[in-house]
């Protein structure tokens, strides 16, 4: 069969001389099944790629592309078909079946092509064509829905999220992102992506669906790719934008509500109870403190947070709303956490309903003015020389309702006191005497004081 097909070119490349005229004037075009939309029709200087099976006017089979095991590729108009093809397929959409009957000197004329096509012979082509493109063709980028309001739109070196359906122009699918049920995630416009791809994303914006068309010189070219795209394919993709950010982005803030009187702001160290919505920005949730009943409580800027959380609940006023999204880096990365995904924005709703100052970092009780001095007899609150629990609990309550003292906020501060009971009691017979509490100020007077006791 490949001779045949070397014979089609043979009889073009030269001029017609050796395909004499014979009876039909010219081709004979039965459209017999043309699609609804038709978009695009073969012109001359188009490249095309179709099926076809060649046939002699009683039927019998001489030639099939699908016998060849791939469709036929070529240009269309410049002498690379039997000219009777080269006419035949001129207007034809994607999708479309036409039979061409092809008159001989339109074909192989009065010699024929060997001894599979005699001399004289009129020839059938039954065509359905699958891909048209042309080298003058550019990216085509067709929005098909958008939200109403779009705050930022893809740029070059944004990192993004997405998900497509790629077909080919003749609507076979060849992949997408759903059938490995997560989103395609990528740097745009860096190289990462097939040319016409990373053009065809910049634009977008986070919700928008579009449609592109890319070229195969923009695409995959002749290569094409495993089995699923062939050589020189027009693609096309189906694409929702999810998710974008770039990496130099840091934290962005929107005050919402602020409260009239605000005697003080959060800082680091501060232990807060605050309400959260956290979104996707698609707008899906993922967490929510409300789903818990409870308030989110925790300390600020001590890494028990993300990082852009961290930052986002500094100088907030108790009453204050804020709306604050975290790029990824500064959220859960590349790793993403339970229900977040890998590299993935995070949109967050804040209250703040409460703040306490903290303690610092590692200490759970500390003196806001000087200490007792001495302590022993200022903690023996009855003067018997001894110091039980419930006295000492008494007195840390007294220190902490007078305002004199602060126990670190957010732990069950009975047993943040037991604690520093059983650190003065170091003879363990519940009760701390004069003595040990002169031990243990001693030996803690050259190291951290962790107790500040
Ligand atoms: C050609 O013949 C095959 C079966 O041999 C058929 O599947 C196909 O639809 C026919 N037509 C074209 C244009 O490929
Ligand atoms: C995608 O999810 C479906 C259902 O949850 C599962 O059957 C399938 O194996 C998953 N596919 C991949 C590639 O993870
Ligand atoms: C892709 O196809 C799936 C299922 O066929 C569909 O749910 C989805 O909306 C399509 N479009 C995109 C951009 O994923
Ligand atoms: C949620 O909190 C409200 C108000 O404190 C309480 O009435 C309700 O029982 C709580 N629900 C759950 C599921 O804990
Ligand atoms: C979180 O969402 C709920 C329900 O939409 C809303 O009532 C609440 O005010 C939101 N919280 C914040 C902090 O914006
Ligand atoms: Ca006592
Ligand atoms: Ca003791």
């Amino acid at each position: 069969m490949e001779s045949i097909f070397a014979l089609i070119f043979l009889c073009v490349t030269g001029t017609h001389v050796n395909c004499s005229p014979g009876p039909l004037e010219d081709v004979v075009i039965d459209r017999y099944d043309i699609p609804r939309v038709c978009p695009r029709e073969v012109q001359t200087g188009d490249f095309v790629r179709y099926h076809y099976n060649g046939t002699f006017t009683d039927g019998k089979k001489f030639d099939s592309s699908h016998e060849r095991g791939a469709p036929f590729s070529g240009q269309v108009g410049l002498g690379r078909l039997i000219t009777g093809l080269d006419r035949g397929v001129q207007g034809m959409c994607v999708n479309e079946r036409r039979k061409v009957t092809v008159p001989p000197h339109l074909a192989y004329g009065s010699i024929g092509a060997g001894d599979v096509i005699p001399a004289d012979t009129v020839l059938v082509f039954d065509v359905v064509l699958l891909d048209i493109w042309n080298t003058e063709d550019k990216v085509q980028t067709r929005t098909l829905s958008k939200p109403e309001s779009c705050k930022r739109l893809v740029e070059a070196t944004d990192f993004i999220r997405y998900h497509y359906n790629g077909t080919l122009l003749n609507d076979v699918p060849f992949d997408s992102s759903h059938s490995r049920n997560g989103t395609y995630d990528t740097y745009v416009g860096m190289g990462y992506l097939i040319k016409g791809m990373d053009e065809g994303l910049i634009g977008m914006c986070v919700g928008e669906t579009r449609t592109i068309i890319i070229p195969p010189f923009l695409a995959y070219e002749e290569k094409g790719y495993g089995t699923v795209i062939p050589s020189q394919a027009t693609l096309v993709f189906e694409v929702l934008m999810i998710d974008l950010f770039n990496p130099k982005d840091d934290i962005a803030v929107v005050v919402k509500e602020v409260p009239k009187t605000c005697t003080r702001k959060t800082v680091v160290g501060d232990y807060i109870r605050y309400h959260y919505n956290g979104t996707f920005q698609d707008g899906s949730g993922f967490d929510t403190s409300y789903q818990r009943n409870s308030t989110y409580n925790t300390y600020i800027g001590m890494g028990y947070v993300i990082q852009g959380m961290d930052k986002a609940l500094q100088g907030l006023c108790i009453g204050e709303k804020r709306v604050v999204i975290v790029p990824p880096h500064l959220g859960h990365g590349e790793n993403g956490a339970k229900g977040v995904p890998s590299s993935a924005v995070l949109h967050f709703e804040l209250e703040l309903l409460d703040l306490q100052k903290g303690v610092p970092d590692g200490y759970m009780f500390v003196w806001l003015g000087d200490s007792p001095d001495p302590l022993f007899p200022a903690m023996d609150l009855n003067k018997d020389l001894s110091v039980p629990l419930e006295e000492f609990t008494a007195f840390i309550n007294i220190q902490v309702a007078e305002g004199t003292g602060r126990l670190r906020p957010g732990m069950d501060a009975g047993g943040i006191i037991k604690d520093m009971f059983n650190n003065q009691d170091r003879n363990r017979d519940g009760k701390i005497v004069a003595e040990e509490l002169k031990l243990k100020v001693e030996e803690d007077s050259d190291k951290a004081r962790h107790e500040e006791l």
